[in-house]
């Protein structure tokens, strides 16, 4: 009997799975019902009598983290084991910055860290990002600049993603398989923007490995949603908010009209950016009104 080994997922199908073993690919049947997804460690056993890398997938190994979204109030499991979020926003698709304030409260709650990739700089005047950068950066969030077509500002992102495993999230045609290619070198289908059936959108995550660093390029989304996360948990994506929030008056405060709420003062004072705040509000009303 061949012996059990252990491998990483690189790819999820609703039954079957690609699991990266010493530099192989073998394709793998689940054993079972265990739950996963891509980024899992499994410990696989290769089929007898099979020379083309086929194997079962036995096991799953610990997570170190895991990333949900969900949809009409369903959790479903997009990535595992990654450090951190690389949301991807442009001007054309259009991300909207409740899009961005989603993800970041996706990933606290995940406990992984969050940073922005302004992409298609090439299409765009100078400093077209900069109310954002300055938005996200006064609250600690790492943002880069590039153009992922032109390879333009590269090298700084590439340092920063050294040692990390890292999901490239964002609307579809935003540009996540273009950069994955640029930095893994791989050759990666991208979108052809002029065409509405979206030929060559990335339907499937894929875990790429090069010799620093692991990235995973998701197929884009339209929206998230928050529905997975308890009410209270929202705060905690608006770190500015919550840290304010501890010195308001009352401690059920509303943040809207309370007296004495230490939030609200910091929006007046510009301590705390309104678009932050706004977006705050309306998310956790929605949670409230569910
Ligand atoms: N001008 C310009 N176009 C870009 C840039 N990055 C990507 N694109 C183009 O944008 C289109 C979409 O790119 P993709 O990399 O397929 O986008 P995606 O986010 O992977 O899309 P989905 O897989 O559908 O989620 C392609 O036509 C790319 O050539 C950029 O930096 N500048
Ligand atoms: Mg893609
Ligand atoms: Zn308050």
């Amino acid at each position: 009997m061949l012996k059990v080994q252990t491998g990483q997922i690189v790819e999820f199908y609703s039954n079957s799975c690609l699991v990266l073993v010493n530099g192989n690919n073998f394709k793998c049947k689940i054993q079972g019902r265990i739950n996963l997804v891509v980024g899992d460690f499994v410990e696989i056993e290769p089929l007898i009598g099979s020379n083309n890398y086929q194997a079962l997938v036995k096991k799953r190994l610990d997570r170190s983290s895991i990333l949900y979204k969900s949809r009409e109030n369903t959790k479903k499991p997009i990535a595992s084991n990654i450090s951190h979020i690389g949301i991807l926003v442009t001007r054309s698709p259009k991300t909207g910055q409740d899009f961005i304030d989603k993800w970041i409260a996706i990933s606290i709650n995940a406990s992984i860290e969050p940073f922005i990739i302004f992409n298609k700089i090439d299409s765009l005047e100078e400093n077209a990002f900069s109310k954002e950068k300055n938005v996200y950066g006064n609250i600690g969030i790492k943002t880069f600049e590039i153009s992922a077509k032109f390879l333009t500002h590269l090298s700084h992102l590439k340092e920063f993603l050294a040692k990390k495993t890292t999901i490239f999230v964002g609307n579809s045609g935003s540009g996540k398989s273009t950069l994955t290619s640029a930095i893994t070198g791989k050759e990666i289908l991208s979108r052809d923007l002029s065409n509405n059936q979206g030929v060559h959108t990335t339907s499937v995550s894929t875990l790429y490995n090069t010799h620093n660093m692991q990235l995973i390029d998701s197929p884009g989304v339209r929206d998230v949603s928050l529905d997975h996360l308890e009410p209270k948990k929202i705060i905690r994506g608006f770190t500015e908010i919550l840290s304010f929030s501890t010195k308001c008056e009352f401690p059920n405060c509303n943040h809207k009209n309370d007296q004495g709420c230490a939030v609200t003062e910091a929006v007046r004072n510009g301590e705390i950016e309104e678009s932050r705040y706004n977006n705050f509000i309306v998310l956790s009303q929605k949670k409230l009104n569910e």
